[in-house]
């Protein structure tokens, strides 16, 4: 972000007060940041939680790992779902399900999700799943899929949720690196009328990870499929109980694997962020309550994301079914069959809470307010975004178009690896800066380092957090190495979230987007050297490099700047072939929005490439220093180019 940008955020001086109303019924008030750290997550981990055995210690902390709730034992499906049926809580509805196709609901009680998930835990079981086995899920949004991930860990088998969107390659990548032995998918998606071909791309996915002796498929639209005899199982042939009792909910100690979430760093690998059982589930169970204040009664509750996220699992899955909220859960796109389709969805369910990113704001904004006009959203009482920094433009739209001027907005920031919110506004306590993330939540400290890792009480620098907090990861899988020299060593005793941020003189905290390789386009985190790694894969391709350059709807958008070899001329059937290649090798989210083809990449004399012009280019910002550069004309050369570009 440019020095201008930073100094337009602190030059914001709106302030939104809690509205009394909302203040006076809210689950939290301002006594909460005085309850000391242990004693807050103590009783969180009493009250949120159900115990089969009582923990005894509340953390162990041997950094860069920490384990919380020791010596407990648990289940989140029976968290989830069992023991809220067990409650008298059977004919709450866990989730309206929407479908895309126009009419295609569901009402889901928590007394049906019990049977679902028993069903599905009994196909797995017979499937020879069971404690510990690592089950790949890759699914859109259908009941089936939070149906699965609760079925997994009603056996104690941890999973993996790949998105819809990644392509075969990337699916394979997983489920060979967590060494997964059964997959679930369905047939295919339905995604703006068309039909994503799942199925076909988890067969490729199969024959490139032969640990997965086994796959369930849910159907869904209904098309043709090849089934491989003797590995692929129609969910809806398989004679299974859907009796809760016929499978029971295997005790876990609080520190067994829940889940991984794979996600992009600065190198072309992903990493297998890991989840553990206790301190993930209290996690994202009290932020759930707190920071969306709750009233499971009579809340309607929708995180518009997609599970395949680290959102959607824990504010869609894991958190609102602990808290025996009532969500939506929806199939499809915003702008499908027509633009007011969420608003549609708001008012006929009567949705109370709202969380989005940014990105889907600024796409309601630029669709027009007309379209949330049609509807009445009178039900709206809160609203929230995460996924990277809410501009106040776009802050400011979603309070007046969707929040009626009546609703606060708590703006969300936390990540993969932290597993749960960590700053964020109280609805019912803070005072809210548009752009502003505010305050760390209750029990959480964080800070903000200078490049010589000194505190900064008011300014800009590095994000980081200071003490343990129950959800955060346990590490990467299968790699320690990684896993300190990307988060701990930067600063030695400091967890490195890899963002900007800068504290202002209220102590509020400002995220000023990423510091390292990673891009953000539309909230999803993709590695510039992962998209790199995908065009060189490419044979015609010598050299690439890669860089985001700010975009008005997606946040970021990806620029490639590529080589050719040898005699290969740039043309435009080349660049939608790499455009292609691209989302072959990842998913369509990772192609380039331009391709500037170029004979030469400007490099450092010691061979580095200068990410930072390119990204200069991109922009068409004046060039910074050039002076480390081995050949300066490369980049005159590469401005003009990038004019040029098709
Ligand atoms: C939950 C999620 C994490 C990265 C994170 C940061 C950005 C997320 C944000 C935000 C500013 C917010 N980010 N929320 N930046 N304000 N409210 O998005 O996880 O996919 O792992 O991305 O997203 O850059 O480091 P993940």
């Amino acid at each position: 972000m440019s020095d201008q940008t930073i100094d337009t955020l602190l030059d914001e001086e709106r302030r939104f007060p809690p509205p009394p109303a909302f203040a006076a019924q809210a689950n939290v008030h301002a006594d909460v940041y005085d309850r000391p750290f242990e004693e807050f997550w103590e009783a969180n981990g009493r009250e949120r939680v159900s115990w089969f055995q009582p923990f005894g210690e509340l953390c162990r902390w041997q950094p860069p790992y920490a384990q919380w709730y020791l010596g407990g034992k648990l289940n989140v499906a029976y968290n989830c779902v069992d023991r809220h049926v067990e409650a008298g809580l059977g004919d709450r509805v866990a989730y309206y399900w929407e479908g895309e196709p126009e009419g295609d609901r569901l009402t889901i009680t928590y007394a049906r999700l019990q049977r679902d998930v028993a069903r599905m835990a009994n196909v797995l079981g017979q499937l020879g799943v069971g404690k510990g086995t690592a089950v790949a899920i890759y699914m859109g949004m259908v009941p089936e899929l939070p149906v699965a991930m609760l079925a997994c860990a009603r056996l104690g088998a941890p999973h993996t949720v790949v998105f819809g969107g990644f392509s075969a390659d990337s699916l394979s990548d997983r489920m060979n690196d967590m060494g997964c032995e059964v997959l679930i998918t369905q047939d295919e998606a339905w995604r703006r009328g068309g039909r994503v071909p799942l199925k076909r791309t988890a067969d490729e996915a199969m024959a490139a990870a032969p640990g997965v002796r086994a796959s369930v498929v849910v159907r869904r639209t209904g098309g043709e499929v090849p089934m491989t005899e003797g590995r692929d199982h129609w969910y809806h042939e398989v004679e299974a109980s859907d009796d809760p009792a016929t499978v029971p909910c295997a005790p876990m100690d609080s520190e067994d694997l829940l889940f991984l979430m794979y996600t992009s760093g600065t190198t072309a690998k992903p990493k297998g962020i890991v989840h553990t059982t206790a301190g993930y589930l209290v996690g994202v169970a009290t932020t759930h309550w707190a920071i969306f204040d709750l009233k499971p009664e009579s809340d309607v509750y929708w995180c518009a994301a997609d599970i395949g996220w680290i959102t959607g699992h824990s504010y869609i899955v894991y958190g609102p079914l602990c808290n025996a909220a009532t969500s939506v859960l929806y199939e499809g796109t915003p702008d499908f069959p027509d633009k007011d389709r969420w608003w549609d969805i708001v008012e006929r369910y009567g949705v109370t809470t709202l969380y989005t990113a940014p990105t889907a704001i600024r796409a309601h904004m630029k669709w027009g307010p007309e379209h949330a006009g049609r509807h009445d959203l009178s039900s709206l009482r809160l609203l929230g975004s995460v996924g990277e920094p809410i501009n106040p433009e776009a802050w400011m739209w979603y309070h007046e178009h969707i929040g009626g001027e009546r609703c606060p907005i708590v703006d969300t920031w936390w990540q993969t690896e932290t597993g749960m919110v960590l700053i964020t506004p109280l609805p019912g306590v803070t005072t809210t800066k548009p752009g502003s993330a505010t305050k760390p939540f209750p029990g959480v400290r964080a800070a903000v380092l200078n490049e010589q890792g000194e505190r900064v009480e008011q300014g800009g620098g590095y994000l980081v957090l200071e003490r343990p907090w129950p959800a955060m990861t346990r590490g990467i899988y299968g790699d320690d190495e990684r896993f300190r020299s990307t988060y701990w060593e930067r600063f030695p005793g400091f967890y490195f979230a890899g963002d900007g941020a800068r504290i202002d003189a209220d102590g509020d905290f400002w995220l000023l987007g990423r510091v390292d390789d990673v891009m953000n386009v539309s909230g999803h985190r993709i590695s510039t050297i992962e998209v790199e790694s995908a065009l060189v894969d490419h044979p015609k391709v010598a050299e690439a490099a890669v860089c985001g350059r700010s975009d008005a709807t997606t946040g970021q958008a990806i620029v490639a700047y590529v080589t050719l070899k040898g005699n290969e001329g740039p043309s435009l059937e080349m660049l939608e072939e790499l455009r292609n290649h691209v989302a072959h090798k990842i998913g369509a989210i990772a192609k380039p929005a331009n391709i500037v083809f170029t004979p030469e990449l400007p490099k450092t004399r010691s061979g580095k490439i200068m990410r930072r012009l390119l990204r200069d280019v991109a922009e068409n910002r004046p060039l910074g220093d050039t002076t480390t550069l081995a050949d300066a004309s490369v980049v005159s050369e590469l401005s003009q180019r990038a004019a040029e570009a098709p």
